[in-house]
């Protein structure tokens, strides 16, 4: 063989290509990836091409080639392990690799002892890029070790490396948008990304959040602590333990927004069953309330209910921060004798729950596996909230009382598709497809919130429960603000209505309380926790929470956004400015200074719990500091 036959940089091109088409294979064969269109699989199988290049491409630094064939090998060995690890992993935990879980060594040791289940005698296929390569080098002559690399070759190569990487980016954003600031799934970031840069993600993660919780120490805490206990609203004396062992049913209803509530859509009405709740005499409807959400949607929504915290101004809390130490509601209805549980028919990895709610000592999640999904059943994200009712109440009959469980839906979400069957209503008539078809999915949801109510009649857990329904987060954006204008019969959305577009409804339904009423109280998800934990007698005084009893006459109408607006009776701070309640007109920024300098205190200190995990320093059942605290 003449060496002239072989282009120069032929053993590169063979690294690339061979790990390239064998994680593209790998992808195939050994991962459960839904792909849904042409355009997802193009992505997938590019996805490993920009980080190979990059790596790869830093032997064109070396010019002796044997340290240039030893990198090479020794690169593609390592990159051959991460993928093989994930393989093994996945066989066993249908997940992809996530640091925090490798230092839980439950997890390693659960795989080292069914390790005859988890390997195959084919596995070695999994280095066989290693193998191409080190046949080449055998084979394919070396060139003159004197012969350096032209510079603007090697400048063209990473020029073209860094074009794929934005190219693979800006097609997986048009996909996923905002994947990487909400980084919701680790599916869909493999699917996206690729596992090599997924792991680069994940470790510049974890790293950024340890780093930040090692520099932390419980002294921090003293400061944050005078706050809360300064700031706290005592119990509402009629209300305190007055539905003590009821049975804690949430209800998270996705993407509802308040403005459906009572208001009808071209002569339709749109939610009659949660309408009909609003002059209930056992249920206490709250018009004046907001998500506190911020780019972790659901997931934020959960933590702020069940933590009375803020989630994370960048990213989801439930993935940078699932492993900290928490002092969530379910661990203190744990505690009192709860049975905790989540229900919700999705993936357990998704918005990382699985390991986040062992952080929230959520003693069971019932997840997809827990429910009969079939295609009949399924719509858009999965099973159909009517379903979802009847087999959630279905399984709360085998439960241990009292049960606390958090249900939340799914029919209601972007891009609100539903079964022609399903439609109860026509759709909306505005520019927007998206908040047209709204309509139907809210009011397809309120059905399911009367099947719920139905069933636990009939199954006779009704009248020992408290049932607790709130909106997540909004469903419309404010891309779609011409065809709300539109609907809501106004000129233009200003930065007023936006703030107050973000109230979601709130229901607190008590079978036989007789004291139902409307209740226009200024307040946010934050506030649910010590309401909920007051009604069942739980006393809430130790708790580093931020939020307040809805029924304290201590409660405060003031409300903040994660973003830094907030909303009081009186005021809205929004797009920086400073408007009056209800006229929307705009009023000095001094009536609002007080609570905008409050807003960043409040913030802050969540966020420094969070980044610094300080609930690991503080023990809630005193109130002390945990000085002696080792982890
Ligand atoms: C996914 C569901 C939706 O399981 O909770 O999450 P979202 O996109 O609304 O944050
Ligand atoms: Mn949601």
């Amino acid at each position: 063989m003449k060496s002239t036959k072989w282009p120069k940089h032929s053993i590169l091109l063979i690294a690339i290509i061979a790990t390239w088409v064998k994680t593209a294979i790998t992808y195939h064969t050994s991962f459960e990836i839904d792909i849904e269109n042409a355009m997802q699989e193009f992505i997938l199988i590019i996805n490993p091409l920009s980080f190979l290049l990059f790596v790869y491409g830093i032997s064109l630094f070396f010019n002796s080639p044997k340290v240039k064939n030893s990198y090479l090998i020794i690169v593609s060995t390592l990159l051959s392990i991460v993928l093989y690890a994930n393989v093994a992993f996945y066989r066993f935990y249908n997940d992809f690799i996530t640091l925090p879980v490798l230092f839980q060594t439950d997890n390693v040791g659960q795989l080292g002892s069914s390790i005859t289940e988890i390997v195959n005698w084919y596995d070695f296929l999994f280095f066989i890029d290693v193998l191409v390569l080190i046949i080449a080098m055998i084979f394919i002559p070396q060139l003159d070790n004197k012969i350096a690399i032209r510079k603007n070759v090697r400048r063209a190569y990473f020029v073209i490396a860094l074009a794929i990487a934005f190219l693979n980016l800006g097609l997986a954003e048009t996909e996923r948008p905002q994947l990487l600031t909400r980084s919701f799934d680790r599916e869909i970031l493999v699917k996206n990304i690729g596992t090599y840069n997924y792991h680069l993600y994940d470790f510049y993660i974890q790293s950024k959040s340890s780093a930040q919780r090692a520099l932390a120490n419980g002294s921090e805490l003293v400061e944050i602590d005078n706050y809360v206990q300064a700031n706290q609203a005592s119990p509402n004396e009629e209300m305190f333990g007055k539905y003590a062992g009821r049975n804690v049913i949430l209800v998270q209803l996705e993407s509802l927004q308040n403005f459906v509530i009572n208001n009808e859509m071209n002569g339709e009405v749109v939610t009659p069953f949660l309408n009909s709740l609003t002059n209930d005499k056992d249920t206490y409807y709250f018009n004046d309330f907001y998500h506190q959400t911020s780019l972790g949607k659901t997931s934020d929504s959960e933590f702020i209910v069940e933590n009375s915290l803020f989630g994370l101004g960048r990213g989801a809390v439930f993935f940078t921060h699932g492993g900290n130490t928490y002092n969530s509601m379910a661990e203190r209805l744990g505690n009192n004798g709860y049975f905790t549980n989540v229900m919700h028919s999705n993936n357990d990895s998704f918005w990382n729950r699985d390991m986040m709610y062992k952080a929230l000592n959520i003693d069971k999640f019932y997840d997809v596996n827990s429910y009969s999904v079939t295609d009949e059943n399924s719509v858009n994200w999965g099973l159909k909230d009517i379903p979802f009712a009847e087999q959630s109440v279905e399984l709360m009959t085998e439960m241990p009382q009292p049960f606390y469980s958090r249900l939340i839906t799914l029919t209601n979400h972007y891009p609100f598709y539903l079964n022609e069957d399903d439609k109860m209503i026509p759709e909306y008539t505005s520019n927007s497809g998206t908040l047209n078809r709204y309509f139907q999915t809210v009011r397809y949801l309120d059905e399911s919130i009367k099947v719920l109510f139905e069933q636990l009649k009939e199954k006779g857990l009704y009248e020992n429960s408290i049932i607790v329904m709130y909106g997540d987060h909004y469903g419309i954006s404010e891309n779609h603000n011409k065809a709300m204008a539109m609907y809501l019969d106004k000129e233009e959305i200003t930065a007023y209505d936006s703030a107050l577009l973000q109230s979601v409804p709130l229901f607190i339904h008590i079978p036989g309380s007789g004291d139902g009423k409307v209740v226009d109280e200024t307040a946010g998800q934050i506030d649910i926790r010590p309401t909920v934990l007051h009604l069942l007698g739980i006393d809430t005084s130790n708790d580093m929470q931020l939020g307040a009893d809805l029924f304290s006459e201590e409660h405060e109408e003031f409300v903040i956004f994660r973003d830094g607006r907030f909303v009081t009776d009186e005021l809205i701070f929004a797009g920086e400015t400073c408007f009056e309640r209800p006229s929307g007109e705009e009023v000095d920024i001094a009536a609002c200074q007080p609570y905008i300098d409050r807003a960043q205190v409040e913030l802050s200190y969540s966020d420094k719990i969070i980044n610094g995990d300080l609930l690991r320093f503080y023990d809630e059942m005193t109130g002390n500091l945990q000085k002696d605290a080792v982890q």
